[in-house]
């Protein structure tokens, strides 16, 4: 830690937090045979239902944020990423939105929507991850839990690398099921925007850039968790090579 250094300028520390996506789920062994076509319909239907926990939190995720906020503009824009997942009927304009969209997805994959929403195949694992997420966004200063959204940097890339596999190599799947994919993709983007703008300009020291980063390694290892938790629960192939995971120490973000 260098604490008594100069503060990174907004476009070195954007680099800085960029770089953390080597550590990104992407690159997890699980979703690498998800992507690759070497998943069974067993472990699709596992991933579609234990990442539901995951998409049906983010609302709570992001009510806690918008408890926490005092800036009105902030909370304006923050808004629309509950209207994003809990979809929305206002004035006659309805949006089924992203959770009911996952909810279509597992039922592409052959899940029914009762064992998708009653989190019966949630592993601890999992679940733990999810909570921590959830809890860390109710008790941070809410500058703290934008930064953390920012592992979205990277989510772009996931939602297209599956749009662009899962119809070749599960044709099985209605690709109807997959438009939580396509939606989200311009949605990470813009939020991504906001969230970015946010974070450049509240962590202005070196201190507090290095524990941007930390934040940021911390959301990381909650995906990279959940997905260390799903390879225990329905395996991985065996010709998957055990890849080192390329990251770095963080300091505790529990201050
Ligand atoms: O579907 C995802 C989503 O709505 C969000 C919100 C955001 C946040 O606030 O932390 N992160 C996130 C992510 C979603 N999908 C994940 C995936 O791999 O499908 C990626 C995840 C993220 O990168 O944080």
């Amino acid at each position: 830690m260098t604490h008594n250094s100069r503060a990174w300028s907004h476009e070195e520390f954007e680099q800085r937090l960029r770089e953390q996506g080597k550590a990104y789920h992407i690159y997890h062994p699980f979703n690498v045979m998800l992507n690759d076509g070497h998943a069974t319909p067993e472990q699709i239907r596992g991933w579609v239902a234990n990442r539901f926990s995951y998409q049906a939190a983010i609302p709570l995720k992001d009510a806690a944020v918008l408890a926490n906020c005092d800036d009105r503009l902030v909370r304006q824009e923050w808004i629309q990423r509950i209207l994003d997942h809990d979809g929305y009927n206002i004035n006659g304009k309805k949006d089924e939105g992203g959770i009911e969209a996952w909810i279509q997805l597992g039922l592409a994959v052959g899940l029914s929507r009762e064992e998708i929403i009653d989190f019966r195949h949630v592993t601890p694992g999992v679940r733990y991850a999810v909570d921590a997420y959830v809890n860390f966004a109710r008790t941070r200063p809410w500058q703290e839990s934008v930064c953390a959204s920012l592992t979205e940097l990277f989510a772009p890339a996931i939602h297209k690398q599956r749009l662009a596999t899962w119809p070749e190599h599960y044709p099985w799947i209605d690709t109807k099921g997959l438009s939580y994919f396509r939606n989200r993709v311009a949605q990470a983007r813009r939020d991504v925007e906001h969230g970015l703008n946010i974070t450049l300009n509240y962590f202005r020291t070196r201190e507090q850039q290095e524990k941007a980063l930390d934040i940021l390694k911390f959301k990381l290892d909650v995906l990279w968790q959940m997905n260390d938790a799903m390879a225990l629960r329905y395996g991985l192939p065996d010709q998957l090579p055990a890849q080192p995971r390329p990251t770095t120490p963080r300091e505790s973000i529990i201050s």
